[in-house]
């Protein structure tokens, strides 16, 4: 079982955009903007149709710079998150029913809320360095397993 998602972040260097999730899965952590792939769209319309439902723009290019393989000890459902950076968009940050976006210097990311795993990737997107990676969650969404690495797509 694998489900696929999107999370797209505008990184204008030296700042990123991040919003923090209101409501359901992630809820009280800032992450970038994504969420299901829907049948018959294309993961990049999922991404531009996630970002402009949560955050109200749309990018003027996605580039393709990581996936990520989640799963939750226990669970054998595969979350296969697709990461999307860009930086020149369409339109003004705008809070949803979902998330509040806000401005982040890249040496302030706060991730201490955000998932665990992304202070582990970060540093390679923020250098636009592709990568895949693989991460098994416990307790308390506790890391157990990691696998992180540089890849050209
Ligand atoms: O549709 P929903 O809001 O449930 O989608 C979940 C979003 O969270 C989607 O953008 C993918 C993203 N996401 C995970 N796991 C992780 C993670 O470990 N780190 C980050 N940064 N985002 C994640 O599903």
């Amino acid at each position: 079982m694998e489900k696929l998602l999107t999370l797209t972040i505008i990184h204008q260097h030296p700042r990123v955009l991040l919003g923090m999730k209101k409501r359901g899965f992630g809820a009280g952590r800032w992450n970038g903007f994504g969420g299901k792939v829907i049948v018959g769209e294309t993961i990049e319309d999922a991404a531009q149709r996630e970002l402009q439902e949560e955050a109200g723009i749309s990018a003027e290019a996605l580039e393709k710079i990581g996936v990520l393989d989640f799963t939750f000890q226990g669970n054998p459902e595969i979350l296969r998150v697709h990461v999307f950076r860009a930086d020149a968009f369409l339109g003004e940050p705008t809070e949803s029913e979902e998330m509040r976006p806000q401005w982040f210097h890249v040496d302030e990311i706060p991730f201490a809320e955000m998932w665990p795993d992304d202070v582990h990737w970060m540093p390679l997107f923020l250098r636009g360095q592709q990568f895949k990676g693989r991460f098994l969650f416990g307790e308390s969404d506790v890391i157990l397993e990691q696998e992180l690495s540089p890849v050209s797509f």
